[in-house]
């Protein structure tokens, strides 16, 4: 299991040894909306598409908080284009800092995304407002569609969703007839319809005439970078673990699904896994059911664990590797259309060593050294292999560089620039946006942005929302943490010191919990220490979170603090694998000892 980095060319170390299991935070993270979403609906992923905020009228953020991004570009732009009259709305259950700032936040229930999507779409349909020029020629599915969304009406949407009907109507006119930019991100993912809902939006883009045009949704021009990669295939014959319950997600990418690990190290299902390699993961404070993790790292013959950080899963581990920071380590960097060299600022601080060096030194010692350059110089050659000219211009030019696309085409789609083949339409089975998806229906999924309500919650389970009436979301995220890191460091810990809940002042006085108290946090599972936070940036019923807690380096309040008691490791969205953490129910509890 490993989180992003250089370790790009060596994701692969396991092949050779005839392992396909490679894992990564996209079990639960970005996935979603960045490969399931658009590859079943368009057959991109969504990294090639740009929210154009220089030429819009209208900003929609949905399920993302820029203001919290490092570094908050988008944030930048956003005020940036508010100041030329852009109006922007954002659609979150919190008023988050970038809501503050914008024109209009709509408070929605947590997971209902898609419903009102699909309400928005019907206001579009009904009044004729929809952009035929696009739908009649690169569409598919839109009848069905058309025909599906008739049950959204703006009563039932504000039923579901907890937007008001005509709200709903105003943006609904507002999409058709304002050069409109998306800003999407993982807000929309943990539900039990994430995919789906996130398909919802992204045809709401097509429909309302937002797609591949000016001020909307568009596609970068391609900007290749001339970067080697280390091809090694997977072993042929052993699936993954996890494609027998998430085939859509192990097949797009091409990896297992961490999700389903524990069934196969605690029951040997599909076959037995008794060795695994974290590096730069926290899974006991960020996967859900931090007891079933424990279980299993107990379980296993071998564990090793690379890390900046002793974390929980170190207590398990045969072997703790001190990883370097990015301070220590002579490396590269790459965005899209830019790149820049890492030049060493210090040396390795004691035995730390750049993750890198630490998984290609494994590999040699595995007996296929040929496969991973063993120095930071030779896999900086091997990278560059193509151009050694730019790697001593980056190296030159600390600011790094960019290259340019070619000019700006729009409806790339007409243009046989989406294709491999280079022929008009989409990389999709039909060729079409596939509003109803062809890939989803092969894999056994409903072929429409159908919306589902969260297994937990309010209309799918009253029973249960009797004894916990509250909707919980979880992990919002703050200044000043990256998930369960720096809250070990006092200077950031003096920003917010405690792991806070968000609770509405009408929630918060019915349950007697004034505002900095210490409360219990309920669902079904478990319960959790926080401090309630009494704010009306929340919409009243709901409750928000903080994740990141349960790390052993933290004070005490973070550390009894793990979110994940309260998540389910079985309730997912069944298309992405991604466990439920935005649209649970719970209940909040003033501590009896405060
Ligand atoms: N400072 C800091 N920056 C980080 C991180 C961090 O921990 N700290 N984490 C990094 C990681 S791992 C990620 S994935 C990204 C996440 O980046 P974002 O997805 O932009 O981060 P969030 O703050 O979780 O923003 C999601 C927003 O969606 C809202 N939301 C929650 N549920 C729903 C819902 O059902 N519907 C709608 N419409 N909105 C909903 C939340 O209230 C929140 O405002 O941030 C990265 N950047
Ligand atoms: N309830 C709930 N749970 C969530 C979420 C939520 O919103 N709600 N968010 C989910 C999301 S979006 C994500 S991405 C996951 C995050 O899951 P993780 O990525 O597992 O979370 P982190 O706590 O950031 O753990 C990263 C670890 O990597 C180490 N590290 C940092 N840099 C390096 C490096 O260069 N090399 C090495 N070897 N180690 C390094 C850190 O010290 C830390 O221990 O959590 C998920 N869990
Ligand atoms: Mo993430």
């Amino acid at each position: 299991f490993s989180v992003g980095g250089q370790d790009r060319i060596c994701y692969n170390l396991l092949f050779p040894l005839g392992s396909p299991n490679t894992f990564s935070c996209s079990s639960l993270c970005n996935n979603a909306h960045r490969v399931l979403a658009p590859v079943s609906t368009f057959g991109a992923s969504f990294d090639r598409l740009f929210p154009d905020f220089e030429q819009c009228e209208q900003i929609i953020v949905w399920g993302s908080n820029p203001a919290t991004d490092s570094p908050p570009i988008n944030l930048r732009e956003i005020l940036k284009a508010k100041r030329r009259g852009v109006k922007v709305i954002v659609i979150d259950p919190l008023k988050t800092y970038t809501a503050e700032k914008a024109d209009e936040w709509i408070g929605i229930r947590p997971g209902t995304d898609g419903a009102l999507a699909l309400g928005l779409a019907r206001g579009i349909l009904t009044k004729g407002l929809w952009d035929s020029t696009f739908v009649d020629d690169w569409t598919y599915g839109f009848e069905e569609f058309k025909e599906y969304v008739k049950g959204f009406s703006p009563t039932e949407v504000e039923k579901i969703t907890w937007v008001k009907g005509e709200r709903i109507e105003r943006l609904a006119y507002d999409l058709s007839r304002l050069k409109t930019a998306l800003l999407l991100h993982t807000g929309l993912e943990y539900t039990n319809s994430g995919v789906q809902n996130i398909r919802a939006i992204l045809t709401l883009w097509g429909l309302s005439g937002n797609f591949d045009r000016p001020g909307g949704l568009v596609f970068w021009m391609p900007q290749p970078l001339p970067l080697k990669r280390n091809r090694i295939e997977p072993p042929r014959g052993k699936p993954p673990i996890g494609s027998d319950r998430h085939p859509l997600f192990c097949d797009l990418n091409r990896s297992g699904h961490f999700m389903e690990l524990p069934r196969a190290i605690l029951n040997g299902d599909p076959y037995p896994v008794k060795g695994l390699i974290v590096l730069g993961g926290s899974i006991i404070t960020s996967f859900p059911d931090p007891n079933l993790w424990r279980r299993s790292f107990e379980s296993l013959d071998c564990l090793i664990v690379i890390d900046r950080f002793l974390t929980n899963e170190a207590y398990y581990a045969d072997v703790v590797l001190p990883a370097t920071t990015m301070f220590e380590i002579t490396s590269y960097k790459r965005y899209p259309g830019h790149l820049s060299f890492r030049s060493q600022v210090i040396p390795p601080v004691g035995e730390a060593k750049n993750d890198y060096l630490i998984l290609a030194g494994l590999a040699k010692a595995l007996g296929y050294r040929d496969f991973y350059p063993q120095s930071e110089e030779a896999m900086l050659e091997f990278v560059f292999e193509d151009a050694p000219d730019l790697l001593e211009n980056l190296k030159a030019t600390p600011e790094g560089i960019s290259f340019p696309s070619s000019l700006m085409v729009y409806e790339k789609y007409k243009k046989g620039l989406l294709r491999k083949d280079g022929k008009p339409g989409f990389e999709t089975p039909s060729g079409k946006f596939e509003i109803s998806s062809n890939l989803l229906k092969k894999y056994g999924h409903d072929p429409l942005p159908v919306y589902q309500e969260p297994k937990e919650g309010p209309l799918h389970s009253p029973a249960l929302s009797k004894e916990f009436p509250l909707i919980l979301t979880t992990g919002t995220r703050i200044q000043s943490a990256f998930r369960s890191q720096h809250l070990n460091i006092p200077g950031l810990l003096k920003l917010q010191d405690k792991p806070n809940i968000l609770i509405h002042p009408e929630d918060a006085e019915a349950r007697g919990i004034r505002n900095g108290e210490r409360v219990w946090v309920k669902t079904k599972r478990g319960g959790a220490p926080f401090y309630a936070k009494v704010t009306e940036r929340i919409v009243k019923g709901v409750i928000e979170a903080n994740m990141g807690g349960g790390g052993p380096l933290q004070p005490k309040e973070w550390r009894e603090a793990n979110v994940n008691l309260l998540t389910d490791p079985e309730n997912r969205d069944s298309i992405s694998g991604f466990p439920v953490f935005k649209a649970l129910l719970c209940e909040v509890e003033k501590d009896k000892m405060d």
